[in-house]
């Protein structure tokens, strides 16, 4: 019992050191409806479309502005998700959902647009993020997905350096869009773009935390005082 606790405060002492922060982002109004025919639709009077019209494929775009993390500190959790207002019909594909590489340009471009299976040129968070028997509202990246999210933002933290460094401001885009390539379709999952509400609550979010992490000099310390500490109440017990 005492060693538990000992192993508890030792724990809770390395995670003051981590300094983890929390915080909450919300997609910015550049959020776009990306069509497979050029068009980017970040006004967006309607809803973001992951789907088809006829041949036209839509991918859902949403924007974020990636926080200006100081060198020695990374994103240790991260979760993302979006609002699901419905479907046009049953789809017979999922929405997969990816992560772009980050621009300094808070921008959709055309180029964004994909239909069909994995996308090489792009990370892939989660696979069937939604399904065609899935339940409207807000959808959560599961485990898995907030596994690949948290190591895709780490990756575009790393690429970003030096223009966070000039003073840009880096975005990244979370794309969900149909995992086959269709024609003659016109079924299509339908997301809220952030202007289709004051109300946060159905804004595309995410939610992560950070830590700047110890420079191994001072984690050395660290395990050096920890295994003294340890030895010394061996030694005395
Ligand atoms: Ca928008
Ligand atoms: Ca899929």
């Amino acid at each position: 019992m005492k060693k538990l606790y000992k192993i508890l405060i030792s724990a809770s002492a390395l995670l003051a050191m981590l300094q983890l922060q929390a915080a909450t982002i919300y997609t910015l109004t550049d959020d776009a409806e990306v069509s497979s025919t050029g068009n980017v639709d970040s006004t967006a009077s309607d809803y973001l479309y992951a789907g088809f019209s006829g041949s036209t494929s839509f991918s859902a775009v949403f924007v974020f502005a990636l926080p200006d993390l100081p060198s020695n500190e990374m994103f240790t959790s991260a979760d993302f998700s979006a609002n699901l207002q419905g479907r046009t019909s049953t789809p017979s594909y999922n929405g997969d959902l990816y992560g772009l590489d980050y621009r300094t340009s808070s921008s959709a471009l055309a180029g964004d647009a994909y239909s069909g299976a994995l996308d090489a040129n792009a990370t892939l968070v989660q696979d069937n993020y939604v399904t065609p028997t899935i339940s409207t509202g807000t959808k959560s990246t599961d485990a898995t997905g907030d596994a690949n999210l948290l190591s895709y933002l780490n990756a575009q933290l790393t690429a970003s350096a030096t223009d966070r460094g000039n003073g840009d401001t880096a975005y990244v885009f979370i794309r969900v869009n149909a995992d086959k390539t269709l024609s003659n379709n016109y079924t299509r999952y339908h997301f809220r773009p952030r202007e289709y509400s004051a109300n946060s609550y159905y804004w595309g979010e995410l939610q992560y935390q950070t830590a700047a992490i110890p420079e191994a000099g001072t984690l050395s310390l660290l395990v050096v005082s920890g295994i003294a500490l340890v030895l010394f109440r061996r030694k005395r017990g």
